[in-house]
């Protein structure tokens, strides 16, 4: 598929998605969900990538739903159908993937853009950006995956405030809540984003992508059902040509040299 609303490369095992309707701070619309949705297909389906960095070009990283497409009137349809269609399965494939997404938010991140962000695996962002749940100024409700992530990362209360005050908090005060895991000066986003991504892709992704099933599977499961998952995990894990590198290394007193196999 050929994109035209954003921007897909792979360098050094590395996926990149860049957002790119930098007019209308990176937007949504079905035409670019669509892209994201095949990118990100890629991602899961070409075994030379091994991590994902998703951002945005411009001033923003995403506001969300364009707001443009779904003005009332407009023939997009329901709402239900459209975020089943246009945002969860991008939700679904961002967790859904076994290999490390990072995501570098470089400037606003709103509403769906805000939660985007959040279905990510470690989220980075420069002081300059800001997250607005604002789906409460227009009626709405929090969606692609919102409502899910928020009470778990930052605690029911502050999930409940960010819903229903739709607040701007700054990147600091997102890092500050856990909401994400670090902040960086504008400058130097795109350098520590990559140099994290392609970090990442270097090491034992097999097992990364199993842990990151673990991880989705703990808000579900009793200790119990997560305590078998990790065994058979462990398992798995066990059998890869990253453990039986990584212990040849850690041995050999020398650098492991992973395949995420
Ligand atoms: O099924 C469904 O579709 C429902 C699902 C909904 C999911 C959602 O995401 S609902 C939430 C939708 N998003 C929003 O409500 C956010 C709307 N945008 C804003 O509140 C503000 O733009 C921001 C707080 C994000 C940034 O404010 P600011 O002052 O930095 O920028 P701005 O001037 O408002 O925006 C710059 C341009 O982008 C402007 O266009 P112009 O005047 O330069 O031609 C603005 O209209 C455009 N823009 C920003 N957000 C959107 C947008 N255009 C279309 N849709 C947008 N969401």
């Amino acid at each position: 598929m050929a994109y035209t609303f954003i921007l897909f490369e792979v360098d050094q095992g590395v996926a990149r998605i860049t957002l790119n309707r930098p007019d209308v701070l990176n937007s949504i619309h079905t035409a670019m969900s669509g892209e994201i949705r095949d990118a990100l297909d890629r991602a899961a389906r070409e075994r030379e990538i091994r991590a994902l960095l998703l951002t945005g070009t411009g001033r923003g990283f995403c506001a969300g739903q364009d707001l443009d497409e779904v003005r009332p009137g407009a023939t997009t349809g329901d709402f239900a159908t459209h975020v089943r269609t246009v945002y969860n399965p991008l939700v679904r494939a961002l967790r859904a993937l076994e290999k490390p997404v990072v995501c570098a938010v470089n400037g606003v991140a709103a509403g769906a853009g805000a939660n985007l962000a959040l279905a990510c695996d470690l989220v980075l962002a420069a002081e300059e950006a800001s997250f607005v749940e604002s789906f409460a100024k227009i009626g709405l409700v929090p969606d692609t995956g919102g409502s899910f992530f928020l009470p778990r990362l930052v605690g029911m209360a502050r999930a409940t405030a960010l819903t229903m005050l739709a607040e701007k908090i700054t990147a600091q005060q997102a890092v500050e809540i856990g909401l994400i895991y670090r902040v960086c000066p504008a400058a130097t986003l795109q350098d520590e984003a990559s140099k994290l991504a392609v970090h990442l892709a270097a090491q034992p992704t097999f097992g990364l992508g199993l842990a990151k099933r673990l991880l989705n599977a703990a808000g579900a499961n009793d200790l119990d059902a997560q305590l078998e998952l990790e065994a058979e995990l462990q398992g798995a894990a066990g059998r890869s040509a990253d453990y039986a590198e990584g212990v040849a290394a850690f041995l050999a007193k020398r650098k492991p040299i992973f395949t995420g196999q």
